[in-house]
């Protein structure tokens, strides 16, 4: 074991290390409910107690008997005092979850496909790795994730994060690393005979680390994979059609909200690209027939990950917004010069636009 790995097995602990800007807030908020419960068992174990041996005796009981008129004040208190408290938890909690659902502007964002029994990890850049994820400190990554076969659940102890990878349906996940090291990266749902088996580590390194490390691979990135795939499916046959095409042009279609035949307005987002590519009659943009033939069963999670990324390359992101171009009508036509749209650099620092909705 190097050094860096001794942070993986520090000798008991009663909690794991603090290691991502969410940590510190679980924590309090966990140490919160742990005094709230420890402090009442106790209270009520004592009180039984007391209680016990002090009405123990008949006389007592027959003078007590009757002198109820401040039972109210007893109700008061047992319905405020708790009322308060749990109040208290929920808005914490409330915050709390806020913070980890709302994915934050400007972040790497990679892209996790689960399967029995490993994590399959893609960088922007072109790496890819299994069972390990490499993270610069200090810097928001955003897990777009996805199980190829039962759910599984990506949980980083150190981090205090912890989300469920399902099939057929995209989940994400996102922390900010506060400390260089390594740390266990767990399957935190039972899926199969070697769930058990399902970890792996987290590393998290300086940037300029990360950066480097990110230069070794020679992987294409999955923007280029995603072109490849684009043209070998013969995807282009359709979509890049000039004059009037068949189907509704890709450019600048990405985050943008089209409507469908039914009249209903969608936003282009991962969820329904990957929907329209597994299952195009689906939702049906108006104006256009189902000719598109059905892709499932045909391509693997991280090919269907690979077109995704092509398509949303497609669209422009102006740095200063953070979101696509607005277009007139980005579901219809192609532009003429359909190669002149500026596809998003993979190869840069892996930012994304600001994504709120999951
Ligand atoms: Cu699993």
């Amino acid at each position: 074991m190097t050094g860096s790995e001794c942070q993986m097995d520090p000798g008991f602990q009663l909690f794991p290390e603090q290691a991502s800007s969410f940590a510190p807030g679980v924590d309090a908020l966990y140490g919160f409910l742990l005094g709230v419960a420890g402090f009442f068992t106790i209270l009520i174990f004592l009180a039984i107690v007391f209680l016990a041996l002090y009405y123990r005796r008949s006389a007592v009981r027959d003078r007590k008997r009757g002198s109820g008129a401040k039972l109210w004040v007893l109700e008061a208190i047992w319905i405020i005092v708790p009322l308060a408290l749990t109040m208290v938890m929920f808005l914490w909690g409330t915050a709390a979850y806020i913070e980890q659902r709302v994915l934050p502007a400007d972040a790497i964002e990679l892209t996790v496909v689960g399967k029995q029994w490993m994590w399959k990890i893609q960088h922007p850049q072109g790496r890819s790795e299994i069972n390990e994820l490499h993270v610069p400190v200090g810097q928001p990554v955003v897990l777009r994730m996805i199980s190829e076969d039962v759910i599984h659940s990506f949980y980083v102890p150190a981090f205090r994060v912890k989300m469920d990878v399902l099939p057929q349906r995209y989940t994400s996940l996102w922390f900010q690393a506060t400390q260089p090291g390594v740390y266990h990266l767990f399957c935190a749902e039972y899926c199969g005979t070697e769930h058990a088996d399902m970890s792996g580590r987290v590393i998290v390194m300086q940037p300029s680390a990360y950066a480097e490390w990110l230069a070794g691979g020679r992987e294409q990135p999955p923007v280029t994979t995603g072109e490849k795939l684009f043209a070998q499916l013969r995807c282009d046959t359709c979509h890049y059609q000039g004059g009037q095409p068949r189907c509704p042009s890709l450019a600048n279609l990405y985050g943008q909200p089209v409507r469908l035949a039914d009249g209903t307005i969608v936003t282009v987002d991962e969820a329904y690209l990957r929907e329209s590519i597994l299952n195009p009659a689906a939702k049906v943009v108006a104006g256009y027939q189902t000719i598109m033939p059905t892709f499932e069963g045909q391509l693997s999670e991280e090919q269907i990950f690979h077109l995704i990324e092509y398509i949303e390359s497609l669209s422009v992101m102006p740095a200063d917004t953070g979101q696509p171009t607005p277009v007139e009508s980005p579901a219809r036509g192609f532009p003429a010069s359909s190669r002149a749209v500026t596809p998003r650099s993979s190869e840069g620092s892996g930012q994304i636009p600001r994504r709120t909705s999951e």
